[in-house]
């Protein structure tokens, strides 16, 4: 499965696109299997207490031989071989449930802002295992924002944000269950809350970057994630130069 050349040049034009339904029934039906497991309201929440908290986990992959499978699946090697180039390097991976309630928004942001000292760009797949639209807690992106590069991010408990957002241009990035979407981590993006009784929005959110990538501030190489291609091929099982240590 590869995007097809129109949907390459929409990644690249707006900063993202959606790239379908890359994986069969049965591995939808492993991977939330999995993911309710993982992601619930007991192990973490995230958001505030006010608008309502909604289950968030960090590296799901650690947690799953199932789920750390995924990481290598042909379909996503494919789309960051496409878009991020022939060596890379997985970098992270975090299930966000906005459970029916969960009214806490996350802020307009870009993924790279979560890197402090900064980064450059890299790949984020957002896979939505329930229908997801604004009114249970989707997502809104400003097209083309990617092409304005890094963007200055304040911090509001553990979330970072762009502050001064003119939204104006924002529209919905709707998906259906079972679908890929892919975005620039340069995109600006914002999720809304979860208004619905009855639908929840589970999202699992991988993402890949180029493999020799440094941190613009420490000049510290991101060795401590694992490669997953080199020169093109697949790397598996994935290898780290260094071990990675979820804080
Ligand atoms: O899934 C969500 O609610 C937020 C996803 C997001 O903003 C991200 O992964 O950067």
């Amino acid at each position: 499965m590869t995007l097809s050349p129109e949907q390459v040049d929409e990644f690249r034009e707006n900063g993202f696109v959606n790239a379908g339904r890359l994986f069969t029934n049965d591995e939808l039906e492993t991977i939330g299997r999995e993911y309710d497991r993982l992601v619930t309201f007991e192990a973490q929440t995230l958001g505030n207490e006010k608008d309502g908290v909604y289950p968030y986990r960090a590296m799901l992959n650690f947690r799953s031989p199932a789920l750390a499978k995924i990481l290598t699946h042909p379909a996503m090697l494919e789309i960051a071989r496409q878009l991020v180039g022939p060596d890379v390097r997985f970098f992270w991976d975090q299930g966000i449930n906005k459970a029916p309630g969960s009214g806490s928004p996350i802020p307009w942001h870009q993924d790279n802002g979560y890197h402090s000292g900064g980064c450059p760009e890299f790949l984020t797949t957002w896979l939505a295992l329930d229908d997801s639209r604004l009114e249970n807690g989707g997502l809104q992106v400003l097209p083309g924002s990617h092409k304005r590069g890094h963007r200055e991010h304040a911090l509001e408990t553990v979330h970072y944000y762009v502050p001064d957002v003119d939204a104006r241009d924002a529209v919905e990035l709707p998906a259906r269950a079972g679908d890929t979407l892919v975005f620039s981590t340069l995109l600006l993006h914002q999720t809304v809350g979860n208004h619905t009784s009855d639908r929840q929005r589970r999202a699992w959110v991988i993402q890949y970057g180029p493999a020799d990538a440094k941190n613009f501030t420490t000049d510290e190489p991101y060795d401590d994630r694992p490669w997953v291609l080199r020169d093109g091929t697949p790397v598996d099982p994935p290898y780290a130069e260094r071990r990675f240590q979820l804080s």
